[in-house]
Parts: C-alpha cells; sequence; structure tokens
C-alpha cells in the first residue's frame, strides 16, 4: 500500500481530534485499540473464572472433579481467535510504524546528537543549540527546572506547522530521544544515523527526553523545543526555511 493511502486510511480512521503533534494521532488510536482489545480479552477471561471459582467450588458430597479429555471445537477456536487478534494488533503497529517512520516530503532536517548527558541541535545552516542537563535542573531540588528559567540559549527552536525530520546519532552510548508531544522516539546510537520525525503545531514550549538509560544524569536527560511561528523561527534562524520539497542533507562525521 502506498504512504499517502496509509497516511488517509489512517487520518480516515481516527476520530479524535487533532493533537497539537504529529503523528501523535497515530499513536493515540493505535492506543486505543489496544487498551479496547486488553479490557475485552480481560473480560473474556475473569468473568467466566470467577463465575465457575463460583459455582464449581468445593462442596461436600461432591468431590468428584469431571475430566473432560479433548474439545476440538474449543481447541479450534482458542487458536484461530488469538491468531486474528495478534495479525491483527501487528498490522496495526507495523502501519503506525511506518507513518513514523517516513517524514512527509520537504521536511525540515536537523540532526541532533545526544551525548552523557544532553543534545546538541545541529540547524542546515551551522546554527546549533546545546541542551545539557545542568541547564535542566534546578541546583537546590535537582528537580527539573520550570519551562521559563530555562535560558532559551538551551532551547531548540522549531518552526510551526512544519515537519521536521531529525538525523539522529550519538557522542558516547546509546540514548533515544523521545519527543513528548508527538509521542514518537527513536534511538540515538554512536557511529550510525537513524532518524524520525515530528510536526508541532501549536507554538509553546515542549519537552524531549532521554528514553534509554545511558548513566547517572539519564533522568535529567532532557531539552526544550520552543516552537514557534514560521516568521519568528527565520529570525532566530537567520534567513528563510529552505523551500518545502528539498531536502538538505548534512555532512555528518
Ligand atoms: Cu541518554
Amino acid at each position: 500500500m502506498r504512504k499517502s493511502a496509509l497516511l488517509t486510511l489512517f487520518t480516515a480512521s481516527c476520530a479524535l481530534a487533532a493533537p497539537v503533534a504529529e503523528p501523535a494521532r497515530y499513536w493515540y488510536n493505535m492506543y486505543y485499540i489496544w487498551l479496547v482489545v486488553a479490557v475485552a480479552i480481560y473480560l473474556i477471561v475473569v468473568i467466566p473464572a470467577i463465575y465457575f471459582a463460583v459455582k464449581y467450588r468445593y462442596r461436600k458430597g461432591n468431590e468428584t472433579a469431571q475430566h473432560v479429555q479433548e474439545n476440538h471445537l474449543l481447541e479450534i477456536l482458542w487458536t484461530i481467535v488469538p491468531v486474528l487478534i495478534v495479525i491483527y494488533l501487528a498490522t496495526q503497529s507495523f502501519a503506525f510504524y511506518r507513518v513514523q517512520r517516513n517524514a512527509p516530503e520537504g521536511a525540515f532536517e536537523i540532526k541532533v546528537t545526544g551525548f552523557m548527558w544532553g543534545w546538541q541541535f545541529q540547524y542546515p545552516n551551522g546554527k546549533q543549540v546545546i541542551a545539557f542537563f545542568n541547564m535542566m535542573e534546578d541546583p537546590q531540588t535537582k528537580e527539573y527546572l520550570p519551562l521559563d528559567k530555562i535560558p532559551d540559549t538551551a532551547k531548540a527552536y522549531i518552526p510551526a506547522g512544519v515537519p521536521i525530520k531529525v538525523l539522529l546519532t550519538s557522542q558516547d552510548v546509546i540514548h533515544s530521544f523521545y519527543v513528548h508531544p508527538a509521542k514518537v522516539m527513536e534511538d540515538a546510537v554512536p557511529g550510525r544515523i537513524t532518524h524520525l520525525w515530528f510536526q508541532i503545531n501549536q507554538p509553546g514550549e515542549y519537552w524531549v527526553f532521554c528514553r534509554e538509560y545511558c548513566g547517572t544524569k539519564h533522568s535529567k536527560m532532557a531539552a526544550v523545543l520552543k516552537v514557534v511561528p514560521k516568521e519568528e523561527f527565520e529570525k532566530w534562524y537567520g534567513g528563510p526555511l529552505p523551500i518545502q520539497g528539498k531536502q538538505v542533507s548534512f555532512n555528518i562525521q
């Protein structure tokens, strides 16, 4: 199935209001499918279990159990039904994975390098932002600082409503780049380039976290995305956004 058809299918099947970021709607869609299936299976197992436990509880004079050797219909059913459910869930998951994996054409590319313990954002024109753990935490309480206490120089500016393709790598150990509002995550692996994409529609400030345990300060290995309207972004960036449809490539070492 073509990517665009897949996207349309997903969009049409999702009854939720548009989330602030993409591809979060696909994540929510899948979350609710899994939730409904899990609750249904739980009820199908638990309700009969309670019923039988009560109905066939031990009673005096009724000590002999009835042993049923085999029941072909039941065996076929409890094989085929779970197989169908697993195929359905796997297909859904794979479709979501493909959406998450393939950035829309014309996405703005940035390079992100994870290191112990922070993130370096590099933009195509050479501009860069470094978010280090000690800019994120309160030195006294060791809690996360409120967003307005984090210096703007440590925030990665992102244009609102523009798909962003992130080329990911790591300087030292494996990290994982998780864009909280978009619900996307990918490992940052030393010596390799991995990628993901997201698009944040609503200007504001959003967290990015490391989601692969990487050492003492892993829990504070975060960054802030400062999502601003396109014009404001271009002011900060010092030039116009590369034209949609023209991919910008990096020379990655
Ligand atoms: Cu990490």
